[in-house]
């Protein structure tokens, strides 16, 4: 919508997996989310603007290789993953589903870009959560390391805490070998946590809203505080909440995308852009949660409940992202008034919450069965 609002012939390529995924778990977004015909029936009628849409999945090479011959685009935004580090733990089908959808449906779209457009330029969401929690500062993508008396600019040793996360950096090693081998151009959006309901555009019309997930295997963190929050439940701070990740507001998330693209990476480049705008650790989050919630007098508790994931919950955390800040975002800060008004918003749809959802039941690790004597 971003990018039709600015006047580019847009194409939107959807399998709706995530709503599958929903239904087959028993949850639900938030927001009502209209089918993919209804929203673009509704940015027509908003903004005057058609898009095109084709309706398939990317592990599909066939067909992806269809879309991009038919559009010939000069910029590809890939949002197109299974997103959740729970999801890809739960067992082994989800996490090969995972890895393959990921892997397989990026590796088709470069192949598709190699052959059809070779200039275009490949905007691919990755995650911050590839670097994982290592005890130095985070680059952006790249580091400059001295070894043995010889200097190389190499990538940033990569630490992924799911599979899911395994799957972005296999994705970001295929990416980086396509520049380099083929000359293609891309950016890699190393995505921090996201929060937050509305964008730009989806606030123009309820029937544009984008989803809200709150459960535990698509909820992100304070998106699932503020829902809990609103329906009087305990904040689910998993350990000590000592673990500290980068943030950003889902708005932003538009704006680094509309940056990234606007300025295309030159061929043959990977570059990388560590897209977040400031950093809390959990506990921060829920304190700030209960607070701005107080304000709407909504008591509210915080619960340190077992951590379900294999994760450091003390750590140093120090990310560099300054790229696009260079390019000129300005971002929007978290604090208690954007957290009243997630309040707000989550109240509007509190009859559609599930509450059987909020729990997490997924864990990194069986739990221990006890020995069975011989
Ligand atoms: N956490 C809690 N309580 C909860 C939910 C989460 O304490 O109820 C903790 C988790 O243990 C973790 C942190 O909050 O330490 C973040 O968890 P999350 O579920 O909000 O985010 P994560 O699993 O890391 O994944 C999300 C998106 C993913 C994206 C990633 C960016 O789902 O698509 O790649 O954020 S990053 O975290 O930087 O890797």
């Amino acid at each position: 919508m971003r990018f039709s609002a600015r006047g580019h012939e847009v194409s939107v390529v959807d399998n709706f997996a995530r709503r599958r995924w929903h239904q087959n778990n028993g949850t639900d977004s938030l927001t009502p989310i209209r089918s993919l015909d209804e929203r673009i029936d509704a940015w027509r009628e908003v903004s005057g603007h058609e898009l095109r849409s084709f309706v398939g999945g990317i592990e599909d090479g066939d067909f992806l290789e269809q879309v991009v011959v038919d559009t010939k685009p000069q910029a590809i935004i890939h949002y197109g993953e299974q997103p959740s580090a729970p999801y890809s733990m739960a067992n082994r089908e989800q996490a090969v589903e995972t890895q393959y959808t990921n892997v397989i449906g990026n590796l088709n779209l470069l192949f598709a870009m190699r052959d059809h457009v070779p200039g275009a330029h490949l905007v691919k969401l990755g995650t911050m959560g590839e670097y994982g929690t290592p005890n130095i500062d985070i680059e952006e993508g790249y580091i400059e390391i001295e070894h043995k008396g010889r200097k190389d600019t190499l990538p940033f040793p990569k630490l992924p805490g799911s599979l899911y996360h395994c799957s972005k950096v296999h994705d970001s090693t295929n990416i980086h070998f396509a520049c380099r081998i083929w000359g293609l151009r891309a950016t890699d959006l190393n995505q921090g946590v996201v929060y937050g309901i509305e964008t730009e555009e989806t606030a123009q019309d309820e029937r544009l809203a984008t989803r809200f997930d709150y459960d535990e295997v698509f909820g992100t963190v304070l998106n699932r505080f503020c829902v809990q929050a609103v329906i009087g439940r305990p904040l689910t701070v998993y350990g000590t909440g000592g673990q500290t990740r980068g943030f950003l507001n889902v708005r932003d998330t538009i704006n680094c995308v509309e940056l990234a693209v606007g300025s295309p990476a030159d061929a043959g480049e990977f570059r990388v852009y560590n897209q977040f705008t400031e950093q809390f650790n959990v506990a921060q989050l829920a304190e700030l949660v209960k607070e701005a919630a107080g304000h709407l007098d909504y008591e509210v508790g915080i619960e340190n409940i077992e951590n379900p994931r294999v994760e450091m919950e003390e750590h140093y955390y120090n990310a560099t992202h300054t790229k696009l800040l260079d390019l000129g975002l300005d971002p929007s800060m978290l604090g208690e008034e954007l957290v009243e008004s997630m309040l707000h918003e989550i109240e509007r749809n509190k009859d559609r919450v599930i509450a059987a959802a909020i729990e997490p039941k997924t864990r990194w690790k069986p739990a221990p069965t006890a020995e069975v004597a011989s």
